[in-house]
């Protein structure tokens, strides 16, 4: 019974994906009598969060005093502990309080230090009944960049690329195209979810991409470059106006219009660490990094990746550069058309 009204909440949390970041994306469920009276999820990064909606959805269907009245009755389903903090927004866990709820059950704690237990705490010192841990590891996994980004103190990073039946990634010169267009529309989908896409100098030149959402609708997200020496054409579609462009160089910090140039000082010293902790300060919770090999590498050779989506082609090349190597536990692996698409997690 906790499991499927949590599911709900799972599921309506979803509902945020890519529009709440650096927030958490939570669902609320209010059942009565075992029957969903209110629902909600966190709203765009700085609104509400998802136990206001909820509450309002009740609110605005029965007015404030009947409101008031089911909610005594009713059992509060969060997939985050209510924050106990003011933020952008009020507490949620105080929200609960005045509104007088039975019970609130939660999936998971907030590792955020300004609530960490401490919204629980509220709920309970106010005599509500409450419970925790109902699909905990599905909650800490919907909202895993969050989780990272706290415990780890660095984005959350994802590697993507396709290579061949046979293992290959790029031709020897130049470049050639391996997975199919509902592969790609899914790549601009997955682009739309994330803070930002970072790519090297080589996949910038080459494949000159836009790294844009174009094949789905949703938000650009940031586009990161490592181009040490700046010897890039400006006229690059990585450079055009369409989104921001943060670029990891070896010669100057600056502000250009939609680029901000980042100067590493030892730049080939323990490049992916620094990167990724400058990305930390920006707030920027997660990233997918679409190539090229050498970049993929190494970020492969750092330890510093969470997940690596591939996928492999129908064709065979027979010669080519060979694609990165990675070890990992398989959580997914699906057909994408007649792509084959495998998810691995560290
Ligand atoms: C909740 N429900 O739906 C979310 C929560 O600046 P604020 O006020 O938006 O607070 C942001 C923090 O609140 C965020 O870092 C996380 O700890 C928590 N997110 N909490 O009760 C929600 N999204
Ligand atoms: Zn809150």
């Amino acid at each position: 019974m906790h499991e499927g009204y949590m599911k709900r909440c799972l599921e309506l949390a979803v509902l945020g994906a890519g529009k709440t970041s650096p927030n958490p994306m939570v669902g609320a469920v209010i059942v009565r009598d075992d029957e969903i009276i209110g629902e909600g999820y966190t709203s765009p990064y700085g609104g509400p969060h998802a136990e206001v909606n909820a509450v309002r959805s009740v609110i605005d269907k029965y007015g404030e005093d009947r409101a008031r009245e089911l909610f005594e009755q009713s059992t509060i389903y969060v997939s985050l502990e209510p924050c106990a903090h003011f933020g952008k927004t009020p507490p949620c866990a105080d929200l609960i309080v005045d509104m007088g709820f039975k019970k609130a059950v939660i999936a998971c704690l907030d590792p955020f230090a300004k609530v960490n237990g401490m919204g629980l705490q509220k709920l309970q010192d106010a005599g509500i009944e409450t419970e925790v841990g109902v699909l905990e590891e599905e909650a800490k996994w919907l909202n895993r960049r969050f989780f990272t980004k706290l415990k780890e103190f660095r984005p959350y990073v994802i590697l993507k690329w396709a290579e061949t039946s046979d293992g290959y990634f790029a031709p020897l010169d130049g470049q050639r195209w391996i997975s199919n267009n509902a592969s790609k529309q899914l790549v601009h989908k997955w682009r739309s979810e994330e803070d930002a896409i970072l790519v090297g100098k080589r996949t910038a030149q080459l494949d000159n991409p836009s790294l844009t959402v174009r094949e789905w609708i949703g938000r650009n997200p940031k586009r990161i470059l490592i181009d040490k020496n700046l010897e890039l054409p400006e006229n690059l579609a990585i450079f055009n106006d369409d989104a921001e462009t943060i670029i990891f160089n070896a010669k100057k910090t600056d502000w250009k219009g939609n680029r901000k140039y980042i100067e590493l000082e030892n730049f080939d010293l323990y490049l992916p660490q620094q990167i990724l902790y400058q990305l930390y300060l920006m707030d920027i919770q997660s990233i997918i990094v679409e190539g090229g090999k050498k970049t993929l590498d190494l970020f492969i050779a750092a330890g510093l990746w969470d997940e690596a989506r591939i996928f492999i082609g129908a064709d065979s090349w027979g010669e080519g550069i060979k694609a990165p190597e990675i070890e990992g536990e398989l959580v997914e692996g699906t057909m994408v058309g007649n792509d084959r698409l495998m998810i691995i997690r560290r």
